[in-house]
């Protein structure tokens, strides 16, 4: 993850659940840190998510040449930035799923782009513009979005065509992009 000039890579860690918290609600605040190269002392992103905090993934989603992060927990999707300061924003994308609680939320998270649109792939978002690709996937897992199919580009940062390749519990699927119509 890239988090300022000059170009470092930092790790990110964010545990499944609070140490405390407790199947199935998992009650309690999930901390979010980074580590520094060579220091490697803990560094607070955030303890605001709470619940089962599934998925995270690494983004540059304003293209200031730092990465943001976009997590995945049962308060739904957010975004966090990191200031120049080192403090960190944190937004709400949307709450996932509208189920009552520990049904709610999001699993998992993933961003790319469709030429010049963004969009998030998730398992069980809610608002946004949403659009079911599947709904026969058994407790999906995992998403990620990426060019698939060999053609030499990278697709989340570079426009094309992105595809999602989603792990359930025991199929992987790959959907393919094929310009709005879609197949998998
Ligand atoms: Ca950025």
């Amino acid at each position: 993850m890239r988090l300022s000039e000059p170009i470092q890579p930092r790790i990110v860690t964010a545990p499944l659940a609070g140490a405390a918290s407790e199947p199935p609600d998992y009650r309690q605040k999930v901390p979010i840190v980074y580590y520094r190269p060579g220091e490697w002392k803990r560094e607070l992103i955030s303890d605001a998510l709470e619940g089962v905090l599934h998925g995270i993934f690494v983004t540059g989603w304003d293209q200031d040449g730092r990465d943001e992060l976009l997590t995945a927990s049962f308060l739904g999707i957010h975004l966090f930035r990191r200031r120049k300061d080192g403090t960190w924003t944190q937004t709400e994308l949307t709450k996932g799923s509208p189920q009552p609680w520990p049904k709610c939320g999001s699993s998992d998270v993933a961003a790319g782009r469709l030429g010049r649109l963004r969009f998030l792939c998730a398992i069980e978002p809610w608002p946004w513009q949403r659009q079911v690709i599947d709904d026969t996937l058994a407790n999906g897992h995992t998403i990620h979005a990426a060019g698939l199919n060999g053609d030499g580009r990278d697709e989340i940062n570079g426009g094309g065509l992105p595809d999602i390749a989603c792990i359930g519990a025991t199929t992987l699927k790959w959907y393919e992009n094929l310009g709005g119509r879609g197949s998998r």
